[in-house]
């Protein structure tokens, strides 16, 4: 019995693994969870497409009715979008028992990588991953996404992080977990809505043919464990720092206000943002998306040709 029990991988999605063609994962609490409907669903479908257009496999990653899906139609995304707060947010700790009950689930980074990690890609694009929250030294509140990322093999592309997060403490989490976090043609960590966070990542790549030989060396000396590229958000879309922080610094003390804790802070946090924002965020979001989207197509492609 094999893992088929379980995961259905799309005709498309299968056929590229098994020719080592160029494929990339994407996740769906991004459609649930992380933009309002219809952007959401129109953004997951602009998404696949830039991934095609860059010579990759889209495969977005879900739980229909229990079954692990790396690929969905078009019917799948409408419907996880449609769906929004009212599918489950899947990360590590809910997979078994959203499979056993046969339930649907949108699927953090965490949970994406753990698909992708099945169905055999190696490559996932997104916005933002989850990190360390700030006041993590009270709360706890550390993402299972970053435990992920020194578990299991797939890089993972994103603008960086939200300043929802403790940036430095995000980045000490991953050097102790032993996570590479590198920067694409930048030294510093981008802050998601901006180019800049003042931080430094350990190592600037600037092409995806190199991006790809690290990828490679790292599956060929078997170290478990994924990377993380921090790709910044283009210049023209990137968001004035000061409008976005004040935004952040406000849904921060609402969500303390309220008492929001656990798997709800994230996309309680999100939802703030972009209404303080008027939306502005909601686009620069979608802008950072289609950037991570086309690195990573690339970067499949240069993988692919490395055998
Ligand atoms: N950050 C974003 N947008 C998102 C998320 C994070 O800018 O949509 C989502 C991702 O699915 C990520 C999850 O894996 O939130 C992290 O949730 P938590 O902090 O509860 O682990
Ligand atoms: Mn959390």
């Amino acid at each position: 019995m094999g893992i088929e029990k379980y995961l259905d991988v799309a005709p498309e999605v299968l056929e590229a693994v098994k020719n080592n063609k160029p494929v990339v994962a994407l996740e769906s609490t991004i459609i649930s969870h992380g933009m309002p409907y219809p952007k959401n669903v129109e953004t997951a479908l602009e998404v696949e497409k830039i991934i095609r257009d860059n010579g990759a496999v889209p495969a977005t990653i879900a739980i229909i009715n229990g079954r692990l899906k790396a690929g969905l139609s078009k019917d799948e995304i409408e419907y996880l979008g449609k769906s929004g707060h009212n599918v489950t947010k899947v990360s590590r700790r809910d997979l078994p028992i959203i499979v056993a009950k046969k339930m649907d689930g949108a699927t953090t980074v965490a949970t994406t990588m753990i698909i992708a990690a099945m169905a055999g890609i190696k490559i996932f694009a997104t916005g933002g991953i989850g990190g360390v929250h700030r006041g993590a030294q009270k709360t706890f509140d550390i993402s299972a996404d970053l435990d992920e990322l020194s578990m299991t093999p797939v890089t993972v592309v994103c603008a960086g992080a939200k300043a929802i997060l403790d940036l430095p403490l995000t980045l000490e989490y991953l050097e102790t977990k032993g996570v590479p976090v590198i920067g694409f043609k930048t030294k510093e960590l981008p802050a998601f809505y901006t180019r800049k966070s003042g931080l430094g990542v350990d190592y600037e790549i600037d092409t995806e043919k190199e991006l790809a030989e690290a990828i490679y060396v790292k599956s060929e000396l078997g170290m478990k464990g994924g990377m993380l590229v921090t790709n910044p958000i283009p210049e023209e879309y990137s968001m004035d720092e000061k409008v976005i922080n004040k935004a952040i610094d406000e849904a921060i003390a609402e969500a303390e206000a309220k008492g929001i804790k656990g798997k709800e802070t994230t996309p309680f946090l999100l939802a703030k943002v972009k209404d303080i924002t008027g939306g502005d965020s909601l686009e620069s979001n979608i802008r950072l998306v289609y950037n991570n989207a086309a690195v990573a197509a690339r970067t499949a492609v240069e993988l692919s040709k490395l055998g």
